[in-house]
């Protein structure tokens, strides 16, 4: 098992430390069927995909400990996942030399947008675990993208695939007016 640490127990400028850990999103909670759930890789890629979810467990894993930072004002700590690379995917889908940006979408139209060297890193994956369970429905199950150094909304919760894309296209808290880059060592919280 890889083992990944990205916990740097510093708080970005602007940032409150909070113990518990808080359900932020947009919308309801979707009601998910795990039996007919799956995740697609389509776009500029040479081999598209469509995974259940048994398919997705198999798939090479990492755990992950990492920050968490709310664009709101709340950090939490060293958070412990587990789930697939974001590269491992995208070394399965195999990207063309124009795939520059990734679309990640996910139940209820909820997207988030990241260029492809940024989900390349080692520290990006795709988590059905958090503290050793399954997410809870609440967290994102039964998957959910973790993106350590992004504001969380880049962390899209409930997602069911990857489009890879030539030009940047802006997610659903992007086109509302936060910050596209999202860095928050930079304080990047409007765009
Ligand atoms: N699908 C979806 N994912 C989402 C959101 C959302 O509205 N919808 N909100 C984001 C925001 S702003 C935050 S802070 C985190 C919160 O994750 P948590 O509820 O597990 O703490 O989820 C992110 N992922
Ligand atoms: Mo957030």
């Amino acid at each position: 098992m890889i083992q990944i640490s990205n916990r740097h127990k510093k708080l970005p400028p602007g940032q409150r430390l909070i113990e518990d850990f808080p359900v932020l999103h947009y919308g309801d909670v979707p009601e998910v069927n795990i039996e007919t759930w799956d995740f697609t890789v389509k776009g500029l890629v040479r081999n598209p995909l469509r995974l259940s979810f048994d398919e997705f467990m198999k798939l090479p894993s990492v755990e992950l400990w990492a920050d968490f930072h709310c664009v709101t004002g709340w950090t939490k700590f060293d958070l412990h996942w587990k789930g697939v690379l974001f590269k491992t995917i995208a070394e399965l889908a195999n990207p063309l030399p124009d795939a520059r940006y990734v679309l990640i979408f996910a139940e209820n139209n909820y997207t988030t947008n990241l260029p492809l060297d940024i989900a390349m890193d080692n520290d990006v994956i795709f988590a059905y675990e958090y503290e050793g369970k399954p997410l809870t429905p609440e967290h994102g199950y039964p998957l959910r993208l973790v993106v350590p150094k992004r504001y969380a909304y880049k962390s899209a919760k409930w997602v069911r695939g990857i489009e890879f894309l030539q030009k940047d296209r802006p997610g659903f808290w992007e086109v509302r007016g936060y910050s596209n880059s999202a860095d928050p060592w930079k304080e990047e919280r409007y765009g």
